[in-house]
């Protein structure tokens, strides 16, 4: 027989959103008639514009015929398509050869796994997105939970509060390998300033820390104030890839699309250029994007389509502000929800699965407990705004009617 993969085994439950997956269906077993409405999983609701719908098609048509069908994508993605990320993502602040296409963000962070060896230290914002630590753990860089804290031992938890205003202490960074950050932050909402990434990337250069920055969320940020890349600050080439998508951009969340940037000046100790290895890695075990995929990334990717995207995350965040004042009148304190699709509510010392089943049970509200994100979200829920307009709108008034504080 084949022994289990101990790895694996070490990771403690199911993924956070199978497992929230699961509560509602067993809920609605019970109560089949409930209109539920979801403010959980961060997943897109509104159609993809028709300029990038129009593209998908057009690429459809060409693979039906045989003058025009085509296999293999190359495998970073079309010259095209890195030409144009490089452009309309960083204003060409990176060069398209540091552009690699993918199918998503979370798949990047999969694969990055492989790309760092299991004797490194791997740091988190403590809470995180859930799959940085699930994927640490899987790949043997952590040991088993500690059953206090509810930490894997061997993973640097740093703590992400109200007190320090969300951002780890420079100070807690000393003997991280790998740091992941994420701006605008899943799940608190917070934004980095420009001066708190500078603090990072001056910290990562003098300890020698590869940053892992993940944008997956950086077309909610509507003040130039904010950074929207790490590469914004200066020095940064040398310390950080940064990883970006499709999804909630453009509602590229079922199509899958996108990117992952690792510079040419960013080097293992050795001086192996990282982006050497990582070439390695996506030729192994990953064969490109779609090609439908990146034909609509294409036209997103056009001035018509970055207004058409811009507009989709517009009414998100008009969600946002709807919940984010039903919340505020309940009297419960909020952060996040600015330049962020995610509120990250402060239970007033009630937990958070008490919180999430009082939703689900009274309100017939789908959340996600903050716990799921780290032993620092306890006491914390998180909602996102992702859903129709109609439907925030419905779940404002039943955060007002039923949520309050202890
Ligand atoms: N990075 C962050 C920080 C995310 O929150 C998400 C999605 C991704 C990457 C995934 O991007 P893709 O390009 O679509 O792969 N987080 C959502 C969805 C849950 C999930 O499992 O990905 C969320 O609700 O947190």
């Amino acid at each position: 027989m084949v022994k289990r993969n101990q790895d694996i085994a070490k990771l403690q439950s199911s993924y956070l959103f199978a497992e929230i997956a699961k509560r509602k269906q067993e809920f609605l077993k019970e109560n089949p008639d409930a209109q539920l409405i979801s403010l959980g999983i961060g997943d897109t609701t509104q159609p993809i514009p028709d300029i990038i719908t129009k593209a998908f098609i057009a690429e459809a048509n060409k693979l039906n015929r045989s003058e025009t069908y085509t296999g293999y994508e190359p495998s970073f993605g079309r010259e095209e398509m890195r030409e144009r990320i490089a452009e309309k993502m960083y204003n060409g602040a990176i060069s398209p050869d540091e552009v690699f296409v993918s199918d998503g963000s979370k798949c990047d962070i999969g694969r990055l796994q492989i790309l760092f060896g299991s004797n490194c230290t791997i740091g988190v914002q403590d809470p995180s997105y859930p799959a940085y630590v699930g994927s640490t753990v899987m790949t043997g860089k952590s040991g088993h939970t500690d059953k206090e804290s509810g930490q894997y031992t061997g993973i640097r938890y740093l703590p992400c509060t109200p007190d320090n205003d969300f951002c780890p202490k420079a100070e807690d960074l000393q003997g991280v390998d790998v740091l992941y950050l994420c701006s605008p932050n899943n799940p608190t909402g917070q934004v980095f300033t420009k001066k708190q990434l500078e603090e990072y990337v001056s910290v990562a250069r003098k300890h020698k820390i590869i940053i892992v920055y993940d944008t997956a969320y950086s077309a909610f940020i509507r003040d130039a104030k904010f950074p929207s890349s790490i590469y914004e600050i200066e020095g940064a080439k040398e310390v950080a890839l940064e990883t970006g998508s499709f999804s909630k951009f453009f509602g590229f969340t079922g199509v899958r699309l996108g990117w992952t940037v690792v510079p040419k000046a960013l080097c293992f100790e050795d001086g192996t250029p990282v982006r050497d290895d990582w070439m390695k890695v996506m030729t192994t075990v990953y064969n490109a994007a779609s090609n439908l995929a990146q034909a609509g990334g294409l036209a997103a990717l056009t001035d018509e389509g970055m207004q058409a995207g811009k507009k989709l995350v517009d009414y998100y965040l008009h969600n946002v502000d709807t919940l984010r004042e039903a919340v505020e009148s309940t009297g419960l304190k909020c952060y996040g929800g600015v330049h962020a699709p995610y509120l990250w509510i402060d239970l007033d010392g009630q937990s958070s699965w008490e919180m999430f089943d009082k939703l689900l049970q009274e309100a017939h509200l789908v959340t996600t407990p903050g716990i799921g994100f780290g032993p620092s979200g306890e006491g914390f829920l998180r909602m996102s705004a992702f859903g129709t307009q109609e439907a925030i709108q419905e779940a404002a008034r039943r955060i007002t009617r039923l949520m309050q504080p202890a």
